[in-house]
C-alpha cells in the first residue's frame, strides 16, 4: 500500500512540475496564474490588450499606459 501513496505522490510531483514548465513556456508577464496566451490584460496594468492595441500603447509594458488619452512611458 506504501508503494501506492509514494506513486501518487511521485506522480502528483511531476504533474506539478510539468505544469510549471508548461506556464513557463507560454509565459504569464503579470503572473497572474493566466498564461499570456489568454490572458486579456498580459501586463496586468488593468487595461486590457485590445485597448492598449487600439491606442499604440505596449500590452506587454505595464509602465506605458493611457491617461486620458495621453500615452505615457516609451519603454
Ligand atoms: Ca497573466
Ligand atoms: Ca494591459
Amino acid at each position: 500500500m506504501r508503494w501506492l501513496l509514494a506513486l501518487l505522490l511521485l506522480l502528483t510531483f511531476v504533474t506539478i512540475g510539468s505544469l510549471k514548465l508548461t506556464a513557463k513556456k507560454i509565459g504569464d508577464k503579470d503572473k497572474d496564474g493566466i498564461p499570456n496566451a489568454i490572458d486579456e490584460d498580459i501586463d496586468g496594468d488593468g487595461v486590457p490588450n485590445i485597448i492598449e492595441t487600439q491606442h499604440g500603447t505596449d500590452p506587454f509594458n505595464p509602465m506605458q499606459y493611457l491617461i486620458e488619452d495621453t500615452l505615457i512611458g516609451g519603454g
